[in-house]
């Protein structure tokens, strides 16, 4: 058996910065955030310039991987697919610099930083996107293939599908069923491309995706609870997972948006792409779980925490389900309840159902922070990862072949929307002195659990 992978996580867009620098062209990200004059991550954590300072950290933190994404606008220069080769070669870089430090690279294709050229023709909505896709991961298995064991396709179709299309905080901003429907459908689709291309060109490695778990709890057990609890594990975790990795879209989820929308966009052929092209294992991002009950009497209301002001978050999705609090958790600033047990929990059902290999790629929890000290004692972080790593190795002693946990994130960066105040880094970033990075209490601590834990 391999070795467990330790690391942590970050995302280009949130960490890199260098946003127009060495050919690199505008994603949507860029122009959403310019264009609204919201905090945006031009230079976020400048991961860009210091990615070797950050990666010797992880190493003298007893980390053995890192899972970070390749920015595609920084790969491929326009729709005609002409590859940008100042963005290959710090990739490749970035790649040599992990292996000097003995750490495994864990590398996903698309962390929601879309070229602006293909936004501009309607992004995820425009079919074309698919084959563009398909090209940037070929680009990428060709160039780093010898650098690259852990693929990822996508990270969380959910999250940025539903939050681009459905609640409207991310670009596009769009609250629209029918177009969330076309836009999760493309994803996927441009899912299983990337692993045909992946298959059928001999890469080694394994190739799989990754996705916001959101174990699914009721509140009791009539049978209107456990509807409330089905569709909201079709509207959570079913079309990502179950078409990823069984190739299949929920069906009772298509039967159901069948009667209110237009479906003609699926097609039989592609269809037939996604049931022989699924994933090798799947990555589970672990924040919370969802508690629900029936809700059938008022209108849709979603409402997403941007501030870190406690209550402001709402889903309640008319005649579907509605999400709760429980009263005995504890949640956080941004209304994340913390809760490790859905992660034991969570796990166990992933494996039972999908038996695939699992990656933790991501749990942290996300805090303000004072980093201007000498040093941050995140006791909160240690208390949150210790209980969830401990539930991650109950669900792998009570047998779920699990093989990796990434904190995130490795070093502080930016946080969709919410600016660099939220932080979860297990390294601080001060981004109002020089960027100076620091070791928080958590660091050390994460350190001490892998050298105890070992090779597992
Ligand atoms: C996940 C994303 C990450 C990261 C994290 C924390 O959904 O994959 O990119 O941002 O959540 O979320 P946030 O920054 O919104 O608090």
């Amino acid at each position: 058996m391999d070795k467990f992978l330790w690391g942590g996580a970050t995302a280009s867009y949130q960490c890199e910065g260098a946003w127009d620098e060495d050919g690199k062209v505008e994603s949507m990200w860029d122009r959403y955030l310019h264009d609204e004059n919201l905090e945006n991550g031009d230079v976020a954590s400048d991961h860009y310039h210091r990615f070797e300072e950050d990666i010797r950290m992880m190493k003298e933190g007893g980390q053995n991987s890192y899972r970070f994404s390749l920015s595609w606008p920084r790969i491929i220069r326009n729709r005609e697919g002409d590859v940008n080769e100042k963005g290959i070669a710090f990739y490749k870089k970035l790649l040599a610099t992990c292996h000097e430090y003995g750490i495994e690279p864990f590398v996903t294709l698309y962390h929601w930083d879309l070229p602006q050229y293909w936004e501009d023709t309607g992004g995820w909505l425009d079919h074309g996107v698919c084959d563009a896709f398909a090209h940037f991961a070929k680009v990428c298995f060709d160039n780093f293939g010898d650098q690259v064991t852990y693929w990822t396709t996508f990270n969380e179709p959910k999250w940025f599908v539903v939050n681009g299309y459905f609640i409207g905080n991310y670009p596009p901003c769009l609250h629209d069923v029918q177009k969330t429907m076309i836009a999760a459908y493309n994803v996927m689709y441009a899912s299983a491309l990337g692993v045909k291309v992946f298959r059928e060109g001999g890469y080694k490695g394994e190739i799989g995706v990754v996705h916001s778990y959101t174990p699914i709890d009721g509140v009791d057990d009539t049978i209107e609870t456990q509807i409330a609890m089905r569709n909201a594990d079709n509207y959570s975790n079913n079309w990502v997972l179950d078409t990823a990795v069984l190739g299949e879209f929920p069906i009772d989820l298509i039967t159901r948006l069948s009667k209110d929308y237009d479906i003609s966009f699926i097609k039989a052929e592609e269809l037939r792409i996604i049931k022989k092209f699924t994933v090798d294992y799947i990555g589970l991002n672990y924040y919370a779980r969802a508690l629900v009950k029936p809700y059938t009497t008022g209108e849709t209301q979603l409402i997403f925490n941007h501030t870190g002001k406690k209550g402001e978050s709402k889903i309640l999705i008319k005649n579907w389900f509605e999400q709760v609090k429980d009263p005995n958790s504890e949640f956080t600033q941004w209304d994340t309840e913390i809760y490790p047990k859905g992660l034991q929990d969570g796990l166990l059902k992933a494996y039972k159902k999908y038996n695939v290999p699992i990656y933790v790629t991501e749990n942290g929890v996300g805090v303000r922070e004072d980093v201007s000290v000498d040093q941050v004692n995140d006791d909160y972080r240690i208390s949150f990862m210790n209980d969830h790593i401990n539930a991650l190795m109950n669900a792998r002693d009570m047998g779920a072949d699990i093989r990796g946990y990434y904190a995130w994130s490795s070093f502080d960066l930016y946080s969709w929307k919410n600016g660099h105040e939220k932080r979860y880094g297990l390294v601080a970033v001060d981004f109002k002195n020089g960027l100076v990075r620091k070791p928080k209490a958590s660091y050390y601590w994460f350190k001490d659990v892998i050298t105890s834990k070992g090779e597992i």
